[in-house]
């Protein structure tokens, strides 16, 4: 659970911490405005649709300016911010619009390269991204960029509206700001999407309704999180965490022109079905079929055949079932013979899913069919259920090492940080064997807000480093002082733990300088926020509030600090978000 739904009034006035978020907006009926031609798309959102509401405009202080960076080029946006959330944050945002805006029905590949390029480019220099869509076509675009995007370790937030939000009553408010204050508080390292209240993973979801405000559902996977009166309510154990040490990287281009999507229905003609399969230079198939994956066999089993044969020309195709619940699976005996026939049984892929990781694995080059048809039945971003996989029983530890385990988080959270600081890597694995354990300790925070990723970026072993990274440890949590990993490991001259750190994505963060040593600053023009200057070991401080200064040092966790003392609630130290909240 995330924290009280409303701003601590003690707080109010009080200098708190900014999260930055960039939205991209693409058009959709979320900014459209009525026209002589029906509803059409409006440019100025910043202006026209957020800046008028309070709720996206606390209105504090002078205009300040925002880098981003669109083609290339670096580009100074107009910025507001949010009052500050029950998170005792205040979410700071620009726009980047699309040229022209669309309405989601036409939106291509080319579209949803400009949107994973434009994450690229600016990954360094903002906390989350949110991007404004049409809903019509949203589930596509959520799971084409799951895809694209590999290494993910900030959250990108898909949304928009069934209403204008220059409509009196309308979801859209409600949708942005929910999206705004999730993709600014939570280090959720995934593709989501964000509907009436409820974050789901990108990839699982379909739209259900044309007019409702709960147009969406994820129908074989739990929601990621809740919107409640009590705050958001995150279900930490779903959320998909890096297991590898990579950076963040973006696949440019799907193959979506050679690839098809065919409804079988009752009395369909196998040679319609060959038609298709013959369409020039068709390379996949999605297939919807009865149930748990049947389609007619035909009395002479045509159908098969004409499938069988596309498949020994080369074209994949893909089982999905036409059930929104459900998986597709080779039980009855006309599945049994698609399955013979070469046909991938997708499990419980939605269509959306299906399509687009069958033209994002076709446009990867250098893989064969074999390997196209062996990732189709395998997830790849968290957008199908593995088939559950034999359990293994880990190995019996020391007493102490199992008391860890077995008592309170809190016991586990001290015998981890005592464990990381004496550079124990047998200790660290087993404490963190249990998974319902390693997720949870892995986000949980100290009372300076250290993770135990900040204790081991200034430990002795880099090692234990290591390990907590492939265990989807974030490089992107920022203790009380706003300081990631990354810069604790800087400040006490860790070269290995500085060298794995980078390697895992994670960037320093200076106001005023080089940002991620590309050239990428934040520098804020106008702002009281922007920290300068140097310190001894060659690195500026890295948090963005004046406010934090010189509680830096005091964060840099010590071998003589008690790691257990006092914890931040159950989730603590996502990007800040638990400080402050007791
Ligand atoms: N036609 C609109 C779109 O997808 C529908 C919406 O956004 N609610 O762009």
């Amino acid at each position: 659970m995330g924290g009280a739904a409303f701003t601590d009034p003690n707080k109010a006035g009080a200098h708190l911490p900014e999260s930055r978020v960039l939205v991209i907006m693409t058009g959709g009926t979320i900014c459209m405005q009525p026209s002589e031609d029906g509803l059409i798309p409006m440019n100025g959102f910043l202006e026209h649709a957020m800046a008028p509401r309070p709720s996206f405009n606390d209105h504090s202080g002078p205009s300040v300016k925002i880098t981003a960076y669109k083609n290339g080029v670096k580009l100074a946006l107009d910025s507001l911010r949010t009052p500050p959330s029950a998170y005792s944050r205040h979410i700071r945002y620009g726009i980047l619009e699309f040229t022209p805006l669309l309405d989601s029905s036409s939106i291509s590949c080319m579209g949803w390269t400009e949107i994973a390029l434009t994450i690229k480019e600016n990954y360094h220099i903002f906390d989350g991204f949110v991007v404004l869509h049409g809903t019509d076509s949203l589930a596509y675009t959520a799971s084409a960029l799951s895809f694209m995007m590999s290494d993910l370790g900030k959250p990108v937030i898909l949304t928009g509206s069934q209403a204008s939000i220059f409509a009196l009553q309308s979801d859209a408010v409600d949708n942005l700001l929910g999206s705004l204050i999730i993709a600014g508080t939570f280090v959720i390292p995934e593709v989501c999407l964000f509907f009436h209240h409820t974050l789901f993973r990108g990839n699982r979801t379909t739209k259900v309704s044309a007019s409702s405000f709960e147009a969406f559902d994820s129908p074989n996977c739990a929601p990621l999180a809740k919107v409640t009166s009590l705050g958001v309510d995150v279900n930490w154990a779903l959320v998909r965490r890096p297991t590898r040490i990579a950076e963040f990287a973006v696949t440019k281009y799907l193959d979506t022109a050679h690839v098809a999507c065919l409804r079988i229905f009752p009395g369909i003609k196998p040679e319609m079905v060959d038609s298709v399969l013959r369409a020039p230079n068709l390379r996949g198939l999605i297939l919807e079929t009865f149930g748990m994956g049947n389609a007619p066999g035909g009395v002479d089993g045509s159908l098969t055949r004409v499938i069988r044969e596309a498949v020994e020309r080369g074209i994949v195709i893909v089982n999905v079932s036409q059930c929104t619940n459900g998986f597709v699976s080779p039980l009855y005996a006309p599945g049994t013979a698609l399955g013979r026939a070469g046909v991938v049984f997708g499990h419980d892929l939605t269509t959306e899913a299906a399509l687009t990781k069958l033209s994002y694995l076709l446009a990867l080059p250098g893989l064969q069919y074999s390997d196209v048809t062996a990732q189709m039945a395998h997830s790849l971003r968290g957008e199908m259920t593995e088939m559950s996989l034999p359990s293994f029983s880990h190995p019996a530890g020391t007493i102490d090492s199992a008391v860890g385990r077995l008592t309170s988080a809190e016991t586990a959270f001290t015998a981890l940080g005592y464990a990381i600081r004496a550079g124990d890597l047998r200790t660290v694995r087993e404490i963190l064997a249990g998974d319902e354990f390693s997720h949870r300790l892995l986000k949980r925070a100290d009372y300076a807000g250290n993770t135990a990723l900040h204790l081991a970026a200034v430990g002795p072993d880099p090692s234990v480093l290591r390990d907590l990274l492939t265990r989807g440890a974030s490089v992107h949590a920022r203790n009380a002082a706003d300081n990631t990993p990354l810069y604790l490991a800087e400040r006490v001259g860790n070269a290995e733990g500085v060298r794995l750190l980078r390697e895992a994505g994670g960037r320093l963060w200076i106001h005023g300088e080089g940002g991620d040593g590309n050239g990428h600053g934040n520098s804020v023009e106008g702002s009281s926020n922007g920290v300068n200057g140097s310190r001894a070991a060659g690195i500026g401080k890295e948090g963005r509030d004046e406010s934090s200064k010189g509680a830096d040092d005091s964060s840099l966790p010590s071998p003589s600090v008690d790691v257990g003392g006092s914890v931040n609630g159950e989730d603590g130290g996502e990007a800040g978000a638990e400080k402050g909240k007791a």
